[in-house]
Formats: structure tokens, sequence, C-alpha cells
């Protein structure tokens, strides 16, 4: 196990980005340490253990690309993986490249600070070690750090609560009991079927109603894994130019330039077919034109109301104050039928909103529930709360947090004025959660991976983004956001569900395909936007 103090590169996090990470840098052989507060590799998948949760993009695409072998030997059982499976995964990976002897565990980052007279960074843990570093790369998780429950008196509940992105390694037996969830984003849509199958009463508190689509989950049948080994890497090129990080066809017209039946038609497919973007991407104006999104949007509601029995059920489950799609949408197995159980109880918190928690349940403005145990679906911090967590100090002692306190600003999701040497692995500003995230990270891994070689070939020392180039791409990532409906939803892309939290869209909605071709140019060009310094340092190595 590496226990260096001084390394090339200190690498936080060690979910599927700090993992490639680390096997690119070490192919590279630069001495790196990763630092993980878990016990063990996984990062989302460590951590999300609540019951029902599963990947929404296909397992056959949400893997790493990087090893054709790897690709060639493992076998995906089902279409939609479940966390266990995508675990198990990733601890494969550690194991067969030997990841696991450059990560400490158990250990969270707590400041890093940028010295000017050296040009390294020094990075600081909660274990009261000490690492100095030539390059400093975060992959510390869009959604690793849960929102703090913002319900007052949440600590007077007497019975067991959990947050669905802690989720104990043991499970949680719900049987007989009287269950009170707060929550109907992914999380909460993916958990409340399995919790009501085992709950005697299970009530639902919802504050705003998601779009959801049914996932159409099933086992791989083996001729079509074989199918994709075959072409698996013309797939994957395929996956690197799309959109999404999902390869679909592309669309061509408007939503409103064709009949309703044919629009319809459409949308019936997509719905058959089961994918997050099936429905979203048929036409070229469902994320930018409010008519246009109605159409989808209300062929959902539609999906909603047959799938619900009682008519004001299903009109509190559909959503109406937000375009579809803005919200990330979530695919579900079971979630609209589960309301129709005679245990399970839904509250409208736009009617009736919730006031405080009580020690034995939860108080609306209306009247008292008595739970044996809460479950909070309350969702993250996006985006910035885990990088935003730690005391990050670049020149001039300058803190990120603070220059970030108006809404983050980067370069191309990858690097910020005045914190040299400093990257962000799908940072806020990239395509990031608009996109299958593995693809998104791998582009960050190996782009972060060229620019170091290239750095180290020249004799360059440090690399750091122009305010000039970070102010025209913040401006470039907002022009295109504005061109969507997404700033018209309270989102977490927006960071209106964290209270105080600056509203601003944080992801990058240019395309994943378009975003490679525009950061490798900038690379190919010498590292545009950047400044390059030639002063010669100590080196770890
Ligand atoms: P993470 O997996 O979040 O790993 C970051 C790691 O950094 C964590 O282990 C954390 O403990 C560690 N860390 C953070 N701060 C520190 C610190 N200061 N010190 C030490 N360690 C630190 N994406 C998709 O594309 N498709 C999906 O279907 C999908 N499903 C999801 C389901 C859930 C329940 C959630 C929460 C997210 C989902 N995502 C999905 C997004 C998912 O986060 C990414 O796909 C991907 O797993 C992110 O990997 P990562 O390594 O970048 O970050
Ligand atoms: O979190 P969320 P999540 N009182 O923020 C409600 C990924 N993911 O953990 O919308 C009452 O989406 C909140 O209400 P509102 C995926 O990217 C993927 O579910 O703020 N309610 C909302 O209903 C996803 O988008 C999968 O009005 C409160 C819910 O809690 C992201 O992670 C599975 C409240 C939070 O929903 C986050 O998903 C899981 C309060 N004080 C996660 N505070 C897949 O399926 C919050 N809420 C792949």
């Amino acid at each position: 196990m590496t226990n260096d103090r001084t390394v090339d590169a200190v690498i936080v996090g060690a979910g599927i980005a700090g993992l490639y990470q680390l096997y690119r840098l070490r192919e590279l052989g630069l001495s790196t340490r990763v630092f993980e507060t878990g016990d063990d590799v996984g990062g989302t998948w460590y951590w999300n253990r609540y019951p029902g949760a599963r990947c929404d993009v296909e397992s056959l695409s949400y893997s790493y690309s990087f090893s054709p072998e790897l690709e060639q030997e493992w076998e995906w059982t089902e279409r939609y993986p479940a966390q266990p499976e995508i675990l198990r995964y990733v601890s494969h990976v550690a194991d067969r490249f030997d990841l696991r002897k450059d990560v400490t565990f158990r250990t969270r980052v707590v400041s890093t600070v940028y010295d000017d007279s050296t040009g390294r960074w020094r990075v600081d843990t909660d274990s009261g070690e000490t690492v100095d570093a030539q390059y400093l790369i975060m992959a510390t998780g869009c959604l690793s750090r849960s929102k703090d429950i913002d319900i007052p008196g949440r600590e007077r509940f007497q019975g067991p609560t959990y947050h669905t992105a802690h989720w104990p390694h043991e499970g949680v037996d719900f049987t007989g009991m009287r269950v009170g969830l707060v929550g109907t984003g992914s999380s909460g849509v993916q958990s409340i079927p399995i919790i009501a199958a085992q709950a005697a009463e299970l009530t639902v508190f919802q504050r705003t109603p998601a779009y959801s689509l049914a996932a159409r989950n099933r086992p791989l049948e083996p001729s079509e894994i074989d199918a994709m080994k075959a072409e698996y890497r013309q797939w994957r090129e395929k996956q690197r130019t799309s959109g999404f990080g999902v390869p679909v066809p592309e669309a061509t017209e408007s939503a409103l330039a064709v009949s309703e039946a044919e629009r319809n038609a459409k949308y019936e497919a997509g719905w058959q077919e089961g994918t997050l973007v099936s429905i979203l991407a048929g036409y070229t104006d469902t994320l930018a034109d409010a008519a246009a999104n109605d159409t989808a949007a209300e062929f959902v509601r539609q999906k909603i109301r047959e799938r619900v029995t009682d008519p004001d059920i299903a009109e509190t489950l559909s959503p109406r104050s937000y375009p579809f799609g803005t919200k990330r949408p979530c695919l579900d197995t079971g979630y609209y039928e589960t309301f129709n159980e005679p245990h399970v109880h839904l509250v409208d918190l736009r009617k009736t909103p919730l006031a405080e928690a009580t020690e034995r349940g939860l108080r609306t403005s209306e009247r008292d529930y008595e739970f044996d145990v809460l479950v909070f679906a309350t969702g993250f911090d996006a985006m910035t709360g885990a990088l935003n967590a730690i005391d990050i100090r670049g020149r001039g002692g300058v803190l990120l947090r603070e220059k970030w306190a108006e809404g983050p600003r980067t370069y191309l999701g990858l690097a910020v004025s005045g914190f040299p040497n400093l990257f962000t692995i799908t940072g806020p500003s990239s395509p990031s959660v608009l996109s299958n995230m593995v693809v998104s990270i791998e582009q960050h891994v190996e782009w972060i991976t060229d620019c170091i070689v290239e750095l180290r070939e020249r004799g360059i020392a440090t690399i750091e983004a122009t305010t000039e180039a970070e102010d025209e791409w913040a401006e470039h990532v907002e022009e295109v956001g504005n061109m969507t409906l997404y700033p018209t939803a309270d989102s977490w892309y927006m960071g209106s569900n964290v209270p105080g939290k600056p509203r601003m869209f944080m992801a990058y909605i240019g395309g994943v395909g378009a975003y490679r071709e525009r950061c490798d140019a900038i690379a190919a060009n010498g590292y545009e936007g950047f400044r390059l310094e030639e002063r010669v340092l100590s080196s770890a190595s």
C-alpha cells in the first residue's frame, strides 16, 4: 500500500471516477494516493444501498469502456442493474487492476492548500495525515453529499430514521412497521414499492411529484449480451459522440410539426422502450419549447392516470408545476401501482405543508402522523456540495466555496481559475449529470491524463484556467442553458433544492459529443484558455 507523504497526484474519492483516474495515472508511472471517506470503493454504489436502488441507464452502457478485456469478461444479469450488482462490478474492477492498494479508506480530505512558492498542493485529512502533491484531482461526485434534512425538529423523533444515501449495510426490515417517507425523487420512487411490500402502513409525503416512466427492467438474454459484446467498440464510439452518452436516433422535427396521433404513437413507442431518453429525445424541442414539452408531459400524465385507480390520487401524483425532463425524470418498477394498495397513503405537502417532526412522527399544517420509522429520500447538495465541504484554498489563500458564493464558475467543468493543477472530474458546468455519467467520467479522466502527459513532456509545472476563459465558458453555459426549459424548474440542477443555495443551472446541456470535441480542440490548440507555467519545481518522482 502506498503511504508516501509526497506524491505526484492526490485523488479525492474512490468511486467510478477516482478509480479510473488512479488506473490512468498509475499507467503513466505517477505516484498517486487516493483518499476515500467510505470503507471501500464504489462511491454512489457504496453509499446508496436503499431498497430498490438501481441504475436507470442500461448496464451494458453504464460500464467502463477503457478495457476491452474487462468489457468482454464481465456478465451483467439485468437490463437495469441493481446497486449490489454495480457495487460488485466496481469492486471487481478494483481487484482486477489491483487499485485498492493506493486507496486510503475511512479518510476524509478536510482541507487542501495551494502553495504559491512551490506550485504544489498540501492535502490534509481527518486522520491527521498530510500529503503534498503536484496535481490534485477531485473525484468527489456530483451526488455524494446528502442535503441536510431541513425539517424543523427532526431530532425529536424517537424512532429510527434513515436517509436513502446513507443506508445501513445490513439493510432495514420494515415488516409490520408504520413507515413515514419524505421525498418522491428517484430515490423515493425506487424505494417506495419495496418498502410498501414490507411495511404494515406506508405514508408518503410528497412536495413535488415526479415524472416517472416504467423501466421495463428484465433479466438480460445471453444472446443480447453476446450481440453487444460483438460490437462493443462501435457502441462505445456512438456513446462518446451522442448527446446524452446514450446513443439514440437524432430527432429531426418539432413535436408541434406533427399530428397528435403521430406524436402519441411516437411517445407510445418510447414508453414501450422504457428508457430515460426515449420520450425526451423524440423531438427537437421537447426540452426547449413549453408547448412542445407539454405534449410529452401530458402523455406521461395520461400513463399515471392509467396506472393509478383513484383519480384524485392520480392527480396528486401528476406533475404540473414544471416541464417534463427539467427535473431529472425517473424510471420505476411498480411505483404508481403502489398507491393502489390500501395500506399506502399519499400526503400532498403542497396542500398541507410539513410543519415539523414530533417525538412520534410528522406534523403537517393539518394533522399529526405517527410512525415507527422515518425514511428521508430528500436528495443531495448536488454538484458543489462535496467540493464546498472541503476547505480548498487556491492562490492567495482564496477559498473555493467563497469564490463560488454566487454559484460555481469553472472552465469546462474541469478547472478553476486561481486553482492551478486542480482538476474536477464531472465538475459544475460540464455535461456530467445530464449524461450517462460513466461516459462523461471517462472523457474527463482521459482529458486530464493527456493533459498531465503533455505538461510533463513539455516541462510545464502548472496549468491554470484564465479568468477570461472561465468567464466565457460561464457565459456560454448560461446561454445554452437559457435556450432550454431547465431554468424554469426548481430542481437540484438549479441548486434550488437547498435553502440559500444560489440559483443557477449547474450543468452543460451542449451535448456530450460536442463538448468532447470542444475539450479536445482546446487541448490541441495548446490548452487554449489555460496559463501554462514552466518554472522548475521539485518533483516527487
Ligand atoms: P461518486 O460515486 O459520488 O464517488 C465520490 C466518492 O468521493 C464517494 O465515495 C465519497 O465518499 C468520496 N468523497 C467525497 N468527498 C470526499 C472527501 N472530502 N474525502 C474523501 N472522500 C470523499 N448516473 C448515471 O449516469 N446513471 C444512473 O442510472 C445513475 N444512478 C444513480 C443512482 C443514485 C442513487 C445516485 C445517487 C446517483 C446515480 N447516478 C447515476 C449518478 C452517479 O453518481 C454517477 O453515475 C457515478 O457513480 C459517479 O461516480 P463518481 O466517482 O464521480 O462519484
Ligand atoms: O433526490 P431528489 P433523490 N420537505 O432531489 C423532497 C440520482 N439518482 O435522492 O422536489 C419535503 O431528486 C423533494 O421535493 P422537491 C438522480 O440523478 C438516480 O431522489 O424539492 N420534501 C424531492 O421530492 C436523481 O435525480 C437514481 O419539492 C422534501 C425529494 O425529496 C438524484 O440522484 C436513483 C424536502 C428529493 O428528490 C437525486 O435523487 C436515485 C423537505 N424538506 C438517485 N426536502 C436512479 O434511478 C426534499 N424533499 C438512477
